[in-house]
């Protein structure tokens, strides 16, 4: 069989491109496939690779999936007990987010977060539309600046309008794939086309712009740099709800809380109330941030109040 890359999926259809000659066919799969015991909207992501054979009229027919070294996935938005893989072997992810226009959403980061943690994705936080923000929106992005770079993340502020901070951002794609995301109509696709010319992706013109967020790009696309590695285009995301995973995980994925949870005295310390959680004493002497902390116990609120569906691991 002949090996080839995903890169684009539509959840119906998909394309690949052949390993060896570059050359790129539309591709359909057939059977079921699952991902921790879940089903999934979409079986193969882009960034997968994959066997195929040709069939009629050229269309090729994916037969196997090879193992990921990674994945990112989220809880599908339309089906409950579905999960939607959002892309598949990459190097990093970039999470772009706005203060303004559109509005960032409370928690969205570190809901973001916690679809890379579980491989250890090294993600960049990009404040795009920095030409918008003014002095409080400033002080806004420096408080969270604050808060993501003492735990390891590196933020980054852009601005398509004003070409600032590209160059900065481009360099840490080189060689890379990366996987773009973040809510509709933050300027994924505009930041793509700024930094690779060939894109040529579709993207909202101001004078159609709401802020509402309708989508715009509908579809995950790989695209190739010029200057070597590749970058993923995907749709914008509404909410990201958590149904599959449970409270530990969540507490082993918000990385400091992760690093401090040894020093509790139990070992299954959710660090809400125990007696002795060194989790809380951090939060206490403003080593873990606030902020963080409300969004963790949020997320295990909401994943505790789910009624939790039975997993079925795949042997
Ligand atoms: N003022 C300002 N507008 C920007 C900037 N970057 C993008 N925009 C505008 O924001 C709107 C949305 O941009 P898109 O690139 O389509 O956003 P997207 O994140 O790809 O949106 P979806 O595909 O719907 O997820 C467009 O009107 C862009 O021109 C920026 O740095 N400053
Ligand atoms: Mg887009
Ligand atoms: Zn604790």
């Amino acid at each position: 069989m002949k090996k080839g890359l995903v890169i684009k999926s539509t959840g119906k259809f998909y394309v690949i491109k052949d390993i060896e000659s570059g050359a790129q066919y539309n591709a359909i799969i057939r059977g079921k496939f699952k991902l921790q015991g879940f089903k999934l909207t979409n079986p193969v992501g882009v960034g997968d690779r994959i066997a195929y054979t040709l069939g009629e009229e050229d269309v090729a027919n994916i037969e196997e999936i090879e193992n990921r070294t990674n994945y990112v996935v989220r809880q599908s938005p339309r089906k409950k007990h579905y999960l939607h893989l959002l892309a598949a072997n990459i190097d990093q992810a970039v999470v772009i987010v706005t203060i303004v226009n559109p509005k960032l959403k409370q928690g969205f980061i570190d809901r973001f977060l916690l679809m890379t943690e579980p491989y250890n994705i090294p993600v960049h936080i990009v404040f795009n539309k920095s030409d918008l923000n003014d002095d409080g929106h400033n002080r806004v992005y420096e408080y969270l600046k604050d808060i993501y770079e003492k735990i390891d993340y590196e933020v980054l502020s852009t601005s398509v309008e004003e070409n600032k901070g590209l160059e900065e951002l481009k360099a840490l794609l080189k060689d890379k794939t990366t996987l773009v995301s973040g809510q509709s109509g933050v300027g994924k696709s505009s930041i793509i086309n700024a930094i690779c010319a060939a894109a040529n992706i579709k993207t909202k013109t101001l004078s159609d712009y709401s802020g509402k967020g309708q989508h715009t790009t509908t579809f995950a696309e790989m695209y190739s740099l010029q200057e070597g590695g590749s970058i993923i285009d995907t749709p914008g995301i509404k909410t990201l709800s958590f149904n599959h995973l449970d409270v530990m995980d969540i507490a082993h994925n918000f990385r400091e809380i992760f690093d401090t949870s040894s020093g509790c005295k139990y070992g299954d310390c959710t660090h809400r109330n125990e007696p002795k959680c060194a989790v809380k004493t951090a939060v206490e002497e403003g080593e873990i941030s606030e902020l963080r902390y409300g969004n963790y116990l949020q997320l295990i609120d909401e994943v505790e109040n789910q009624n939790h569906w039975e997993r079925i691991k795949d042997y």
